[in-house]
């Protein structure tokens, strides 16, 4: 009795181990977020037409009469992006200078002010539309923490002078928001850029909105007590850090500021909230966000692989910042670029030359039936049962031994990890320590061509 006992102790104990360790899962919508890789994220605001406007000399905004991007096209933003591979977009609705992209009616500086379309436009409600013929699922930043025609800074706090009170900046807040989240259907991805200004430091309470309008979409920094939280990566650059998990046990930003808090994530964090990494296709002016005539530069297509690889090869989101210029268009050079990069993604796609999908278990031994270069590995795990690799290793069988070619630590939704061409027969996936079995979605070995693979090799992939 003693003994069963002892083992039924020993039994719980162990299961109540894997349970607690394997029990932060994601939403659905988390994981619809993390199969959809990649997306765009387009900035217009008056900052386009008055470049030397500074949002934060209070009492200066432009009037909203110089905004008329005459040429204006959401079908063209989206169909740009679409071409760089990307599977949603996130339109940016109101920036730092306050000018609503839409008609809002908690005040006059909006679309409607403008004579664009003679005041009568909408542009959120054009986008959304656009989203929906080209089949990109649809986002939606407006940042509560910034706001020059209110005179509120970062995070959301009411300067000096303001022709509002904290309250009132507040009341607007919600309007505004309760506006895009109900008048334009389901969300796939709300931002707040910079955060949010906690509810205890007198910020607006968000997440019963959210929670009410918008309970499907996934919240880049939201407020901290809302659900399907992503967090940022720490800079503006496309580069996830290295290990990247995607539970953590705070966003990013909780406090509204840039303070970034747990970078890397917590493989025992309290919650499910991986990273997305958003960078500018622009350098330069404005950070490359906003398109300016001249003074910007482009990425390579070269510079965007790479960045594909930090991102989405390190278990986070690429969100691909695409500027608008004052006709309203994506400048035909940025189109360009955005169409050659995508292609590039789409010929890695094609390049697998061996893999094995949904299995479970901490070893796979691929057999490639005869030797084959390969110089790529990518790992999935099926992270609806949680992230449960925690290191790894992949061996090629190389002159008669195995050889590492590729290890790690995060795995997460997609691992990519490239290194000098080998040939080899067999390769092999271990997986050194985990939480639980591992789920593992897929694991395929392949072969990028030299030109992709040579910008590749100078990224440091952290073996
Ligand atoms: C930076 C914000 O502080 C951060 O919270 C996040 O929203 C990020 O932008 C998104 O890119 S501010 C930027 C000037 C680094």
């Amino acid at each position: 009795m003693k003994h069963f006992l002892t083992l039924l102790c020993l039994l719980f104990a162990r299961f109540y181990a894997n349970a607690q360790n394997t029990d932060v899962l994601p939403s659905p919508a988390h994981v619809a977020w993390a199969d959809a890789e990649v997306g765009a994220i387009f900035h217009l605001d008056l900052v386009n037409f008055e470049p030397d406007y500074d949002w934060r000399n209070w009492g200066t905004h432009p009037s909203a009469k110089i905004f008329n991007p005459s040429k204006l096209n959401t079908d063209q933003w989206v169909q740009a992006a679409k071409s760089a591979g990307a599977t949603y977009a996130v339109l940016v609705a109101k920036h730092c200078s306050g000018f609503s992209l839409w008609p809002t009616a908690a005040h006059d500086y909006s679309v409607k002010s403008s004579p664009w379309k003679n005041g009568k436009g909408d542009i959120v409600r054009d986008f959304i539309a656009s989203c929906k013929k080209y089949g990109l699922k649809p986002g939606i930043y407006a940042s509560a923490s910034a706001n020059g025609y209110l005179y509120v800074d970062n995070p959301g706090k009411v300067q000096k002078g303001s022709p509002v009170t904290q309250q009132q900046y507040n009341a607007i807040v919600k309007q505004q928001l309760t506006e895009l989240w109900s008048n334009y259907g389901n969300l796939f991805e709300i931002w707040f850029d910079g955060g949010v200004l906690p509810v205890e430091a007198g910020g607006p309470d968000l997440a019963p909105l959210l929670k009410k309008l918008q309970p499907n979409a996934v919240i880049f920094q939201g407020p901290s007590d809302a659900k399907n939280l992503i967090r940022w990566v720490g800079n503006e650059e496309g580069k996830a850090p290295y290990p990247n998990w995607s539970r953590s046990d705070f966003t990013t930003s909780a406090t509204g500021t840039i303070k970034i808090d747990s970078i890397n994530g917590n493989p025992e964090g309290k919650i499910w909230c991986p990273g997305e990494a958003d960078f500018p296709l622009r350098t330069g002016w404005q950070g490359g966000w906003f398109w300016k005539a001249d003074g910007q530069k482009m990425l390579s297509t070269d510079a965007l692989l790479q960045a594909y690889y930090t991102s989405v090869g390190r278990n986070s989101n690429m969100l691909l910042g695409i500027v608008i210029d004052t006709s309203g268009l994506v400048p035909q050079e940025d189109y360009t670029r955005l169409s050659a990069f995508g292609s590039i993604l789409k010929g890695i796609k094609r390049t697998n030359i061996g893999g094995l999908s949904n299995k479970n278990g901490k070893s796979f031994e691929l057999d490639l039936g005869q030797s084959h270069e390969i110089n790529q590995v990518e790992i999935m795990e099926d992270i609806r049962f949680g992230e449960r690799i925690r290191r790894y290793e992949v061996q090629a069988w190389i002159d008669h031994a195995w050889k590492t070619v590729a290890e790690g630590t995060s795995v997460g939704h997609k691992r990519l990890q490239v290194f000098e061409t080998v040939k080899t027969p067999k390769v092999r996936l271990m997986i050194h320590t985990a939480q639980g079995e591992p789920r593992i979605k897929q694991f395929t070995v392949s072969k990028l061509a030299t030109p992709v693979l040579q910008p590749l090799l100078t990224i440091s992939t952290s073996r």
